[in-house]
């Protein structure tokens, strides 16, 4: 009886045992995370297994940030620009304030393989060779985008929207190209913005051109790869509807045409509201529908549909105007 009584007593500590064990097995917690996070059974999946910050004290950048400056408030990859085998970064800090009030800044980091800063170069209007003016509230940095070799010197260039530059008014906006050297430093600049840079689209006050920039491939075929600029404070249609720029560009950074896309021009059927913004966001996403000519991906993050400022994106199948 006794001895019964503690084989009873073994067999069902036993018996939880394994259901305990073949229920973690079979249900950890680490796996339906990744179920939930990847949307389904899939055998590829992804999570993190590092990470490294960057910041004023962290991850080798000594760079001097001061309170304000918004440093991350742009990311782009503009290629291994040393040439060491290790891509670089360009981050924006659109209100850094070093030769007047939000001129804004951009930040090249030489990156090493273990996603830490080798070494960086600042960009601002009294930094890094930067020839350009930039003016109170300018926000130089707000985007940044890669552009690949533009002036075919051997070293990547890249462009910078500055939405709170005032050419031809008050925050109608504009772009910087910057065709930089292989220190990071700008050895040439051109500026896009109202009749500049053989833009002469029509932009309004407070448009805010170069709120965001992506290279988006050779929309025109002509051999150079083409530039989308968003305004998302564009009044076409309804105040703040936004809208996006193709600009159709020539060797070393200039415009040589441009097809503007908004509720009124660009043969866009979408419906477009006041302050959704369109425009405050952009990549180029390749040529999804096999078509020949890239397309686009834009951001209307004030977009309305099931409530307020829910947001949405538009996908922008472009096709050839005849
Ligand atoms: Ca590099
Ligand atoms: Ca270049
Ligand atoms: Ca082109
Ligand atoms: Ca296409």
């Amino acid at each position: 009886m006794h001895f019964n009584k503690r084989y009873a007593y073994v067999l069902i500590f036993v018996s939880i045992l394994l259901l305990t064990g073949s229920s973690r097995f079979s249900c950890s917690s680490d796996d339906s995370d990744n179920k939930n996070s990847s949307g389904g059974d899939t055998d590829i999946r992804v999570r993190v297994g590092d990470q490294q910050k960057i910041s004023a004290d962290s991850g080798g950048f000594n760079g001097n940030l001061d309170n304000g400056d918004q440093f991350g408030s742009a990311v782009a990859d503009p290629g291994d620009l040393e040439a060491d085998g290790v891509r670089d970064l360009a981050v924006g800090t659109p209100f850094n304030d070093d030769d007047g009030s939000d001129e804004g800044a951009v930040w090249i980091l030489f990156m090493d393989d273990d996603g830490r800063v080798d070494q960086h170069q600042k960009i601002s209007s009294n930094a890094g060779s930067f020839g350009g003016n930039l003016e109170d509230e300018d926000l130089f940095g707000s985007a940044v985008a890669g552009i690949g070799d533009r002036n075919s010197d051997g070293a990547f260039d890249l462009a910078v929207g500055v939405p709170g530059d005032d050419k031809g008014g008050t925050d109608r906006g504009g772009v910087w190209i910057l065709f930089l050297d292989a220190e990071g430093k700008v050895r040439d600049e051109q500026k896009i913005a109202d009749d500049t840079g053989g833009f002469g689209g029509n932009l309004d006050d407070d448009d805010r051109f170069g709120s965001a920039v992506a290279d988006i491939g050779d929309v025109n075929g002509d051999g150079i790869p083409d530039l989308a600029v968003g305004t998302p404070n564009n009044d076409d249609g309804s105040d703040n509807a936004g809208a996006v720029w193709i600009l159709f560009m020539k060797v070393g950074g200039k415009v040589e045409t441009w097809q503007k896309i908004s509720m009124e021009t660009g043969r866009f059927d979408g419906n477009l509201e006041a302050d959704d913004h369109f425009g405050a966001a952009l990549a180029g996403i390749g040529d999804l529908d096999n078509n020949g000519i890239p397309d686009l991906a834009v951001g209307a993050p004030g977009n309305d549909d099931d409530g307020a400022d829910q947001g949405a994106v538009w996908i922008l199948f472009m096709e050839p105007r005849i």
